[in-house]
């Protein structure tokens, strides 16, 4: 077996590389938990996480939507380097060339058992997708043996979970079809029967009704198949302890990525009425139950000790996303981007600055951690903690940032890349948003783009919430800002090959 260099500090003894649970909550933002700040909702089993592991002030997405996230913390490349990569819809290919390294092909390569369930929202198949067959390229042909997946959103057709490239429950005599363009089947739509809703859409979301909710596309056909919203969350947690229970004797790399907070919001009803916030905050506490049935699981089965546990999420908080839930209304003085200014679809740090919790029980000393890390930063960090090499060309913008992630180190990255509407840049304390075309707040979900025709530039040691803007105290600074940025879009990379 080979031991990773990095993982032990001289004079320790040698610890294997451990199982590998990557917990991916949906839209959750950097306040949402109680471990930072939140009061009117309480996050007991992430607070016992923090409690028992290393919780980032600086740890980002790499991007402020799912689907490039996802993409850049699945291969170690920002999403912004290739097109194709924003929101994508449920018929969309996979966008995730097979031929590359990700986090799970690495991981399965060092021996891994490797698995995801929940959200994909990366594509699947190559261009045509029969929901009735066996859909592929998907999970497996990038790297996971197992999968049982919501294909893109829970707001998005097909509503139904595929395993293993196949739809479950499907009736062959009730085929699935989707579209994204014109109308198919004679589904009722939320347009034309707002009264068969129980929650009806705010903006968009108004196509094929499914449990009494309309989503984005239209579908027909697979009725046997379709899920019900309230038992989504029991469902995958289901799911993803039978993964942990019968690989318990193998590592294992598990991606347990949730549907929960993202909209609809329709929690079990176990859950309703738990927080004074509406869906939105019962969301939350049933995100966080699952998280809990995760940990003692682990517990259970005694694996805790040889476990890395790393909770985080996709993008920054929304409160209106489409559905009326009440979310706007009912949050008080909740703050869902913590001090933040933005949130999901900004570039400012509600973006993508989330929650981010490394849990390594006696490898990773308790605390809090100011070091820079971002997802991208995965896929070249377990790479170290697994002995793998990583391939030059491959996950390019991932730095090997593991002695931040297991506390060995006070500092990770030195800048990175934050991907909005538009881009900016951060490099140490400074943060440059250069100028970009574009509405200052996107009007849908009233947050703030920062987007705008003047360039920004903030310190975010002094003013976290990006609200003094020294552009044109620093001209200089700004200018060696947006050079460096043009240049690091221009390399195609930003991990130097030379680079460990
Ligand atoms: C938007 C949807 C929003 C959400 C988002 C993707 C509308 C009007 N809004 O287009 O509800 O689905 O896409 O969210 O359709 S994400 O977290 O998967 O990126
Ligand atoms: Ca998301």
């Amino acid at each position: 077996m080979v031991l990773a260099a990095g993982v032990v500090p001289a004079g320790e003894p040698a610890l294997q590389p451990p199982n590998i649970v990557l917990i991916y909550a949906d839209d959750l933002g950097y306040g949402d938990v109680s471990c930072q700040g939140a009061t009117r909702v309480q996050t007991p089993a992430i607070d016992r996480l923090a409690a028992e592991g290393l919780r980032f002030t600086r740890g980002h997405a790499a991007a402020a939507t799912c689907t490039p996230s996802r993409y850049a913390l699945l291969t170690g490349e920002y999403a912004f380097r290739r097109k194709g990569t924003g929101v994508l819809p449920g018929s969309a290919a996979l966008i995730i060339d097979p031929r590359r390294t990700t986090l799970p092909s690495l991981l399965r390569q060092a021996g891994y058992a490797t698995a995801v369930v929940g959200k994909w929202h990366l594509g699947l198949g190559d261009g045509d997708i029969d929901w009735n067959g066996l859909i592929q390229p998907g999970p497996r042909e990038v790297g996971f043996d197992y999968s049982f997946i919501i294909p893109a959103t829970g707001d998005r057709v097909p509503c139904v979970y595929v395993e293993n490239g196949r739809v479950v429950n499907l009736d062959p005599a009730d085929p699935i079809r989707v579209s994204y363009r014109e109308r198919i089947g004679d589904d009722p739509t939320g347009a034309e029967h707002p009264e068969l809703l129980k929650m009806r859409p705010s903006h968009g979301h108004d196509r094929t009704i499914v449990n009494g909710i309309s989503r984005i596309g239209y579908m027909s056909g697979g009725h046997a198949a379709r899920w019900v919203d309230e038992e989504m969350a029991d469902t995958l947690t289901e799911r993803a302890v039978r993964f942990i229970e019968e690989h318990q004797q193998q590592r294992f790399f598990l991606y347990f990525s949730y549907h929960d907070i993202h909209v609809p919001r329709v929690p079990h009803p176990r859950f309703v009425g738990s927080t004074p916030m509406g869906p939105r905050g019962d969301a939350i506490v049933q995100m966080d139950w699952c998280t809990g049935r995760i940990l003692e699981t682990l517990d259970r089965l005694g694996l805790t000790g040889n476990t890395l546990v790393i909770f985080t999420s996709d993008n920054g908080p929304v409160l209106d996303d489409g559905y009326q839930d009440g979310a706007a209304e009912l949050a008080g003085f909740h703050r869902p981007a913590g001090p933040f200014r933005g949130g999901k679809y900004s570039r400012y740090e509600g973006g993508t600055r989330v929650p981010f919790i490394v849990r390594w029980p006696g490898r990773v000393q308790p605390g809090v951690s100011d070091a820079l890390v971002n997802q991208v930063d995965l896929l070249a960090s377990f790479a170290r903690l697994t002995g793998r090499p990583l391939p030059a060309e491959a996950a390019p913008d991932s730095f090997d940032v593991l002695p931040a992630l297991l506390g060995d180190s006070a500092t990770g990255r030195d800048h990175q890349i934050e991907q909005g509407r538009a881009l900016a840049l951060c490099e140490g304390r400074w943060k440059y948003l250069p100028p970009a075309r574009g509405p200052a707040v996107n009007r849908n979900v009233n947050i703030e783009t920062g987007l705008s025709p003047e360039p920004q530039l903030y310190d975010l040691r002094d003013d976290p919430a990006e609200r003094h803007n020294l552009a044109a105290a620093h001209p200089d600074r700004v200018r060696a800002m947006d050079r460096r940025l043009q240049a690091l879009l221009q390399a195609g990379r930003s991990r130097p090959l030379s680079h460990p």
